[in-house]
């Protein structure tokens, strides 16, 4: 026990208050384990990035593994790790307009790791008063972490309880499905630790036939660079083209192997009002192409869009339609490829390519006489042998 730890009667038990006043700072789970290290799932990540399937991330690193999975080396002196969820299901989706681009629902609203990270320290705050949990300036320690730090958030998730390993990669929670982010508190207190669900996904592999770019490899193991999240938000330049058309309509982000997993039937929508932002639910594909970047950055900011930015947001924009394959899309596409920047240009005669028909030749052929980007006219001249061939 922490050496501020009180042991009245009439004070509320050390355990009790975490998961208290973790409800009161706005999370939805709370659980917790030891501070040992995370040595099986040190083991698994690094072979993943052995093995390719981290790779065009070039932050995900075996050094950033090995100190995120020893939590002695994020706080001397761990003793206790507070597992936190955030459920932000929005519930089920209405009807969508055609020609719009889907967006995956975490980033429907707020960023989340300032929302997460604001309500981390609230907590740590509210906890270093309490008399059961000790002051910060006297013996508590603590470091929060969600997503961008170097913990395995969702190992850390699975060992405390809060929910199981999905085969689709994602932590599953009996209540809230798997519409959770995860953060987690490293503290010095010596906290009860809860124990591993017994729940496993069973005989179901509903997920892994689902995802349309075959990026489950294996029950648990996704490969980064096949996966529309990574293609579409951590990825800075050309999409395989071979991977375009499993794309569908996806310009941030992908829920597909969520939304076909049964245990997300039940998941319990969120009244948090930082999620679930209707205008970014679905999003109008040809007003994005048109937009610029000042007013990208106007419509945007502070949601977690900014991170695929303008230029990717429209490389995207431009799959999307023309994987939709709508001909009231071919004007905007031939703005962009007349007078976007090459990565835009590029996505922008594929996607004509790909609708077909006159008035896409007609700018594909006008484009290529003036086009001075060798990658450009590459596109379009793959672009128009696929219609001939087509
Ligand atoms: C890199 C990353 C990505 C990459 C790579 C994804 C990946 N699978 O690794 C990309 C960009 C593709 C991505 C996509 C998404 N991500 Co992401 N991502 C991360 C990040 C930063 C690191 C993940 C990581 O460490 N991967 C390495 C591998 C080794 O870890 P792992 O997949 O968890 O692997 C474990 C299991 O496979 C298990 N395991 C292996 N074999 C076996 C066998 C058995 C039998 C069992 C039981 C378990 C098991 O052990 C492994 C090690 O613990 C985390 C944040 C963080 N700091 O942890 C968020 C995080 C995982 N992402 C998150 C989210 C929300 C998503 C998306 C849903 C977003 C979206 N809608 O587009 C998708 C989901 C894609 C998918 N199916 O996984 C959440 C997940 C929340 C949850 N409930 O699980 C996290 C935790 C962010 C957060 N703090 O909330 N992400
Ligand atoms: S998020 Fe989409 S692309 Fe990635 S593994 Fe799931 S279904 Fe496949
Ligand atoms: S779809 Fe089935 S196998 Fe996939 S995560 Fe959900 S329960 Fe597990």
């Amino acid at each position: 026990m922490s050496t501020s730890q009180n042991h009245d009667a009439n004070v509320e038990p050390a355990r009790q208050a975490v998961e208290r006043l973790a409800r009161e700072a706005g999370f939805d789970l709370v659980a917790i384990t030891h501070a040992e290290a995370f040595d099986e799932d040190r083991g698994i990540a690094l072979r993943r990035i052995d093995d390719g399937l981290m790779d065009g991330l070039p932050w995900f690193t075996r050094q950033r593994v090995e100190h995120g999975t020893n939590p002695e080396y994020l706080l001397a002196g761990a003793r206790s790790i507070i597992s936190l969820g955030l459920n932000y299901y929005p519930g089920p989706d209405e009807e969508r307009d055609s020609g719009t681009g889907l967006v995956a629902r975490y980033a429907r609203g707020r960023d989340y790791h300032r929302l997460m990270k604001r309500r981390m320290r609230r907590l740590v705050i509210a906890m270093s008063t309490h008399p059961s949990l000790g002051r910060v300036d006297e013996s508590l320690k603590a470091r929060w972490f969600v997503d961008d730090g170097p913990m395995l958030d969702r190992a850390a998730a699975v060992r405390s309880g809060l929910g199981w390993f999905g085969k689709n990669g994602n932590v599953l929670n009996p209540t809230f499905g798997s519409w959770l982010l995860l953060g987690q508190i490293i503290t010095n207190l010596e906290l009860e630790p809860d124990p591993r669900l017994s729940k496993t996904c069973g005989e179901c592999t509903r997920c892994i036939p689902s995802c349309p770019t075959d990026a489950i490899v294996a029950p648990y193991v996704v490969d980064n660079r096949r996966c529309i999240s990574y293609l579409t938000i951590e990825h800075k330049g050309t999409i395989p083209r071979e991977l375009r058309p499993a794309m569908g309509a996806w310009v941030f982000g992908c829920d597909i192997c969520q939304e076909v997993c049964p245990v997300n039937r039940k998941a319990k929508a969120t009244g948090d009002p930082n999620f679930g932002r209707r205008d970014l639910t679905t999003l109008d594909l040809v007003e994005l192409l048109d937009m610029t970047e000042g007013e990208f950055r106007q419509r945007f900011a502070g949601t977690p869009l900014m991170r695929a930015k303008w230029r990717g947001m429209q490389r995207n924009a431009c799959v999307a339609l023309g994987n939709l394959g709508d001909e009231s899309a071919i004007p905007a596409l031939a703005r962009a490829l007349a007078a976007g920047d090459s990565l835009v240009k590029q996505h922008a005669a594929w996607a004509l390519g790909r609708i077909g028909g006159n008035e896409a030749r007609t700018a594909l052929r006008s484009a290529s006489g003036a086009e001075q980007d060798a990658a450009v006219n590459a596109e379009i001249s793959l672009a128009l042998d696929e219609m001939r061939a087509g």
